[in-house]
C-alpha cells in the first residue's frame, strides 16, 4: 500500500490521514464544495473535487470516488464512517478494480446487514440473542402468531435497518398488524427490502458494545466494550470504557460472545458487535462493520492505534497482538461537540466558527475537523469535534473531561458543551447508573444557565483578535474572579485567564 484515498471528511479523514503519515503512506483526499477549506484537505499530498455539497452528490457517488483513486494514483481506499463504509457493493467494486478496501470484505458486510440472517448465524453459532421470530417466512398471520408467542412489549425491526432506523415498539396485540404495515411501509422505503423481525422489547437496558477485530489468517480477538447508553435518538454523546455495568463475569461472557460472533461471520477488520445488557444477561444487537466514532476510547485504554491496526489487515498481515497481549488500563471517556442547540430539542446550529479553542493538558485528546473561521455546511452531521479523557479510574476521566470542556471555546454557534457538563454532574451519571432512557428521563426539557447574546459577547471584546484565548477559570477552591459555574461568558469584566490575586 503506497496511496491511500480517504473517501470521508472531517474528524475521522484527518485521524485516517494521520495514521498514513506514521506509516508512510502517501494519503490522498476527496471533498465537496461546501469542504474546499477543510482541514483534512490542506493535510492530504492532493486532493479531488467529488461535487456539490449535499453527500449524495459528492461523499456517496461511490463510481466518482473510484475515479478519483484512479486519478490520484491510490492503491487503498479507507472510507471512515457513514457515507460509503457499510455499503457492500461499494466494497465489491474497488475489489474488481484491484484497490484495496480498508474494511471487511463485501460478502461480510452484506450478510451482517441483514439482521434475519445475521441474528440466524449468531444463534446457530450460541450467541445469546433477544427472544422473538426471525425467520423467513413473512406472511401476516404467520409473523401475528409469532407475535402472540413472544408477548408485548415487542419491538418490530427491519432486517434491513439498525442503529435504531426501522423499528417499531407495539405495546398491545390488537395493534400489531396497523403497525407491522407501517413498519413495512418505512422498511421498503428507506431500503427497498420489507422484511422484518420481532423481539421481546427489553426495557431499560444498557448499550454496551465490544470492539473486535479479525485478520485474514483466521484470528479475531476483542478490546474490550465501550458503554454508550448516553444517546438520544439514537445518537450517542458520551462513550466510556470500562463500562460502569460490568463484572469480570459479565465483561467474559460478553467478550467471548463478541469473538465467537465475529468467528461466525468470518470477520475480518475492525467491528463492532453491539449488546443489550439488562441486569445479568445481555443480549446480541448487530455487529457495525466499520470504525467507529468513538474508536479513540479504545485506543486509549488498550494502548493501540486502531487505524493502523486496519491498514495492517488490509495488507494481509496479521494482528498487531495477541488476545492475550490486549490489556485494559485505566478509565477513558469521550464527548462529542455537537453544533446543536440542547434547547431548542436539538435543532443545528449552523454558521461560522467565530473563535475556537481546543482543550488540552494531561490525559486529553481532541479529534476534531475544523478549524476558527470555518463556516459549518449544513449537508452533513453536526458533530465537530471529540473530546477524549483518560485517567487512571473512571472520577480522574470524568475530572479531566470536565475541566477540559471547561476550557473548550467554539463561537459563533451553539453547541452542547454546557449539556454535556450538566451530565457529567449528574448523581445519576456519576453513580454509574446507565441505560438508554437516562437522557429522555433525565434530561428531557434542559435549558441552559444563562443564554449570552451574541451581542453581548461582541460588547465584551470576546471575539476581537486582542481577546484572551482562554475563558475564565472555573469556579472553585481560591477562585476569586467572580465566575459562576465555570460559565467563562457569565463575567461582567470580560475575559480574564488568570485568577486575581
Ligand atoms: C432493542 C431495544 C429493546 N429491545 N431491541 C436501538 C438501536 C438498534 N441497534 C437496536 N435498538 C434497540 N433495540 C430490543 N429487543 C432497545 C433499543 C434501543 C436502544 C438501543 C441502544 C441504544 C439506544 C437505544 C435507544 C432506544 C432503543
Amino acid at each position: 500500500m503506497q496511496r491511500l484515498l480517504i473517501a470521508n471528511r472531517g474528524e475521522i479523514a484527518v485521524r485516517v490521514i494521520r495514521a498514513c503519515r506514521e506509516l508512510g503512506i502517501s494519503p490522498v483526499a476527496v471533498y465537496s464544495d461546501a469542504d474546499r477549506d477543510a482541514p483534512h484537505v490542506r493535510l492530504a499530498d492532493a486532493a479531488v473535487c467529488l461535487g456539490p455539497g449535499p453527500a449524495s452528490e459528492s461523499y456517496l457517488r461511490s463510481e466518482l470516488v473510484l475515479e478519483a483513486a484512479r486519478s490520484l494514483g491510490a492503491d487503498a481506499v479507507h472510507p471512515g464512517y457513514g457515507f460509503l463504509s457499510e455499503n457492500a457493493a461499494f466494497a465489491d467494486a474497488c475489489a474488481a478494480a484491484k484497490i484495496t478496501f480498508v474494511g471487511p470484505p463485501g460478502n461480510v458486510i452484506r450478510a451482517l446487514g441483514d439482521k434475519i440472517g445475521a441474528k440466524n448465524t449468531m444463534q446457530a453459532a450460541g450467541v445469546p440473542c433477544v427472544p422473538g421470530y426471525n425467520g423467513d417466512g413473512q406472511a401476516d398471520d404467520l409473523l401475528q402468531a409469532e407475535a402472540q408467542k413472544i408477548g408485548t412489549p415487542l419491538l418490530i425491526k427491519a432486517s434491513a435497518g439498525g442503529g435504531g432506523r426501522g423499528m417499531r415498539r407495539v405495546d398491545t396485540l390488537t395493534d400489531f398488524l396497523p403497525q407491522l404495515a407501517e413498519a413495512r411501509r418505512e422498511a421498503k422505503a428507506a431500503f427497498g427490502d420489507d422484511r422484518v423481525l420481532l423481539e421481546k422489547y427489553v426495557l431499560k437496558p444498557r448499550h454496551i458494545e465490544f470492539q473486535i477485530f479479525g485478520d485474514t489468517h483466521g484470528n479475531v480477538v476483542h478490546l474490550f466494550e465501550r458503554e454508550c447508553s448516553i444517546q438520544r435518538r439514537h445518537q450517542k454523546i458520551l462513550e466510556e470504557s470500562p463500562s460502569p455495568a460490568l463484572t469480570p463475569t459479565l465483561r467474559a461472557q460478553m467478550a467471548a460472545a463478541a469473538v465467537l460472533a465475529g468467528k461466525a461471520a468470518g470477520y475480518v477488520g475492525a467491528g463492532t458487535v453491539e449488546f443489550l445488557v439488562s441486569g445479568d444477561s445481555f443480549y446480541f444487537l448487530e455487529v457495525n462493520t466499520r470504525l467507529q466514532v468513538e474508536h479513540p476510547v479504545t485506543e486509549s485504554i488498550t494502548g493501540t492505534d486502531l487505524v493502523a491496526w486496519q491498514i495492517a489487515v488490509a495488507r494481509g498481515e496479521p494482528l498487531p497482538l495477541t488476545q492475550e497481549q490486549i490489556q485494559s488500563r485505566g478509565h477513558c471517556i469521550e464527548a462529542r461537540i455537537y453544533a446543536e442547540d440542547p434547547a431548542t430539542g436539538f435543532l443545528p446550529s449552523l454558521g461560522t466558527l467565530r473563535r475556537w479553542r481546543e482543550p488540552s493538558g494531561p490525559g486529553i485528546r481532541v479529534d476534531s475537523g475544523y478549524t476558527e473561521g470555518m463556516e459549518i455546511p449544513p449537508f452533513y452531521d453536526p458533530m465537530l469535534a471529540k473530546v477524549i479523557a483518560y485517567g487512571p479510574d473512571r472520577a480522574a476521566a470524568l475530572a479531566r473531561l470536565d475541566l477540559a470542556l471547561s476550557e473548550f471555546v467554539a463561537l459563533g454557534v451553539t453547541t452542547n458543551i454546557e449539556y454535556l457538563r450538566t451530565i457529567l454532574a449528574d448523581t445519576a451519571f456519576i453513580a454509574g447508573e446507565l441505560h438508554t432512557g437516562f437522557l429522555p428521563e433525565r434530561f428531557t426539557g434542559w435549558k441552559p444557565n444563562a443564554e449570552i447574546p451574541e451581542e453581548v459577547l461582541i460588547a465584551l471584546g470576546a471575539l476581537s483578535p486582542l481577546a484572551p484565548a482562554y475563558p475564565l477559570a472555573p469556579a472553585g477552591l481560591g477562585n476569586t474572579n467572580g465566575n459562576t459555574n465555570g460559565n467563562a461568558w457569565l463575567a461582567s469584566d470580560g475575559w480574564r485567564n488568570a485568577k486575581s490575586s
